[in-house]
Order: structure tokens, then C-alpha cells, then sequence
């Protein structure tokens, strides 16, 4: 039997309770095979996206050079005046794509607002502005599909980060462990960069500052996919709550490692059937629009069900977020807005559009 596998333990208001199954005390609410273990990865989702309520202030600042970038809107529509029109939403649309939000979106938005200012729906700067932003927001919404995490219905839930060369697979990994760990979640990390030494050094040093446990294969030769599988199984045999699978960077382009990222994911299905549940790209937000070719291509290849858009605070291009959303119809999961801790956040389309038009 695996060890505790019926616990909820985030989910505990009392910590003397005990699991009814198999009676071990851990804080628990419920126990999974009562309350089915579809609740626990559905409010396991749900609970770490709420906490982004919370952290709006986080975001804020990891806006910040994008902010000042597009604050040039603000001057823009506070002189506004139905004859400057034509201009003023000229200089709009190039202060879009100086942001990256793309050629199609950037025109997109502009003729919207232009249609609405002819239809004379539209009467003051202030009124452009919010136009502006509830056009972003249909974006975001109605493209990019539910950003929740969906963990599936059995533990140990999989999710397997994949990405190009130092885009931040490893630090969001570890960014992401903290997070759950703080939920009571019980964590896996499993050492999938067999490429370098330094990568699994890397993916310990996150396992021990968020307490989580690790698989790693010290053979040179290991292949990722024979890491990733054994990981799984311990994960499944030891009632671990997470598996969280690291891989090497890699070009879209290199055709021998990409198909390598298709075995990793063969050998995790074997394990467990339906995983992995998520497969998380992570995207630097700092490269511009080549990102949206690496999606492409990453998706093509492995099926791409979420993005992690990384260093957004080291960039004055974060209207990306909003072009991947729109040309793959891909979930952005989280943002990364630093390089501490909790600098990772689940993201939220709102407090995004709030951050860059305050
Ligand atoms: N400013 C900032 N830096 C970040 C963020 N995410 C990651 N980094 C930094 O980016 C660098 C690369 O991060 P890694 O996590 O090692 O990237 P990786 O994708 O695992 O790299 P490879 O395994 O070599 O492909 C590190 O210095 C991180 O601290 C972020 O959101 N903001
Ligand atoms: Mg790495």
C-alpha cells in the first residue's frame, strides 16, 4: 500500500484529525478515498491561483520596466481630443509593439478603439484607456483558455517543464515546489537534465530549500526518460501528491532532442496512464516574439498544455504574454516576475492588465 496516499493535507483546518482508511495523523480535512481525488487537484489548482489574488504587489513591481514603457499611453489619452484621433492612435499602436504585443493584436486593439471613438462610444481618454484594457482582457480570456492547473484525478499528479536553453525551467521548478510545499503538498522532483552534472547539483539545491524529495541518477550515461520513469514510479509506490520533472534546454529545432522530450513523455504514460498531467513551457520573456516559433514547435512536437513566462521583470516586452496567448490559444500557468522564491505567479489576466495600465 502507498505510503498515505489518502491525504489531503493542505486542505486541514484540524491537525489532530486522523484519515479514516488508514488512521495516520497528518491535518486532515478529508480523506481522498471519501472525497475522491478529482477535489484535491481541482482545489489544488484553484488554491494556488487564488493566492495570486493576494500577491497583486509582487506583480505589480515585476511590471515594472514594462509599465514605464507604456506609460506613454497614459500622456497620450490625457491630451486626447476627437481631431488628434488619427495620431494619437498611431503613436498607441507603435507604443504596443515597442511592448510586444504583436503586429495582428496591436492593430487589432487600435482599429477596435478606433471603431468604438467613430460610433461615438467612446468620449474621453479615460474611457479609451479602459476600452483599451477590457480589449486585452477578452484577449486573455477568451483565447487563452482556463489557467488553472488541472492535476487530474489520481495522485501522483505529473507535470513535466520543458523549454530552449536557460529560459528558467529549473528555477521555475524550484519556484514552483515552494509554492506547493507551503500548500502541505507532498513533493517529487525528478532530475530529467541528465546533460550536465551542474543541472542535477542545480535541482538539489531546490530540493533542499523547499523540503522536497529527489530522484536523481548519478550515471552519466542515464537517459532522461529512465530518471523521469523511475521518478514516477517512486512517486506512485511512495504516495507522493507531485512529481515535478525537469529536462535539459533544447532547441525547437534540434529534431534528435525534441523527439527525446516525446519519450519522456511515452515512459511517464507507461508509469501512469493520463500523465503527465501538465506539460509546461517555459518561455524568457526577454527574447521577444522568436518566442511564439519555440511554441510552435514545442507544442507540434509534445503538446504544450500550459506557458511559464519567465523574467518579465527584466524585460519592457511583457505584452508577449498577451501574443502567445493569442497566436497558440495556450494558457499562460504563470509568470515569472523575479529570481527569489516567490517569484513565480500563478497568472492572473486581470491584476496583468492591471499591472501594465494602472
Ligand atoms: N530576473 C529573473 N531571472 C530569472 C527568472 N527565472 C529564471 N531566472 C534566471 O535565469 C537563469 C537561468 O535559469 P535556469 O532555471 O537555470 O534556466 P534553465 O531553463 O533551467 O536552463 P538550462 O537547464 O540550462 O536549459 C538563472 O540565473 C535564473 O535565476 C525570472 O523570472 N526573473
Ligand atoms: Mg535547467
Amino acid at each position: 500500500m502507498a505510503a498515505h496516499s489518502h491525504v489531503l493535507p493542505f486542505l486541514s483546518p484540524s491537525p489532530s484529525a486522523r484519515c479514516s482508511p488508514c488512521g495516520r495523523r497528518a491535518g486532515l480535512l478529508r480523506c481522498a478515498a471519501a472525497a475522491g481525488q478529482a477535489g484535491f487537484f481541482t482545489r489544488l489548482g484553484r488554491l494556488i491561483k487564488e493566492k495570486a489574488k493576494s500577491d497583486v504587489e509582487k506583480l505589480f513591481s515585476g511590471f515594472s520596466k514594462t509599465r514605464e514603457n507604456l506609460s506613454v499611453v497614459d500622456e497620450l489619452l490625457t491630451y486626447w481630443n476627437l481631431a488628434d484621433t488619427d495620431r494619437i492612435l498611431d503613436e498607441l499602436e507603435e507604443a504596443l509593439l515597442v511592448s510586444d504585443f504583436g503586429p495582428k493584436i496591436s492593430f487589432r486593439i487600435v482599429d477596435t478603439l478606433r471603431e468604438e471613438i467613430r460610433d461615438g462610444k467612446l468620449k474621453s481618454g479615460a474611457e479609451i484607456k479602459e476600452a483599451l484594457k477590457r480589449c486585452i482582457l477578452e484577449l486573455l480570456t477568451s483565447k487563452g483558455g482556463n489557467p488553472e492547473l488541472q492535476l487530474g484525478f489520481r495522485k501522483p499528479a505529473v507535470i513535466l517543464i520543458v523549454g530552449v536553453n536557460g529560459g528558467g525551467k529549473t528555477t521555475s521548478l524550484g519556484k514552483l515546489a515552494y509554492r506547493f510545499k507551503n500548500e502541505g503538498v507532498k513533493v517529487l522532483m525528478a532530475a530529467g537534465d541528465t546533460f550536465r552534472a551542474a543541472a542535477r547539483d542545480q535541482l538539489e539545491v531546490w530540493a533542499e530549500r523547499t523540503g522536497s524529495e529527489i530522484v536523481i541518477d548519478n550515471d552519466k550515461k542515464a537517459k532522461p526518460a529512465s530518471v523521469l520513469s523511475q521518478a514516477v514510479k517512486r512517486g506512485k509506490r511512495e504516495g507522493f501528491d507531485l512529481v515535478l520533472c525537469d529536462t535539459s534546454g533544447r532547441l525547437h529545432t534540434n529534431y534528435g532532442l525534441m523527439e527525446e522530450l516525446v519519450s519522456c513523455k511515452k515512459v511517464i504514460a507507461k508509469v501512469l496512464p493520463g500523465a503527465p498531467n501538465e506539460i509546461l513551457l517555459v518561455l524568457d520573456g526577454t527574447t521577444g516574439l522568436n518566442m511564439l516559433q519555440q511554441a510552435r514547435e514545442f507544442n507540434d512536437v509534445v503538446g504544450v498544455t500550459g506557458f511559464i513566462l519567465t523574467k518579465l521583470d527584466g524585460t519592457a516586452r511583457g505584452g508577449c504574454v498577451v501574443s502567445v496567448v493569442d497566436e497558440l490559444g495556450i494558457p499562460v500557468k504563470f509568470i515569472g516576475v523575479g529570481e527569489g522564491l516567490e517569484d513565480l505567479q500563478p497568472f492572473d489576466s486581470e491584476a496583468f492588465v492591471e499591472a501594465i495600465f494602472p
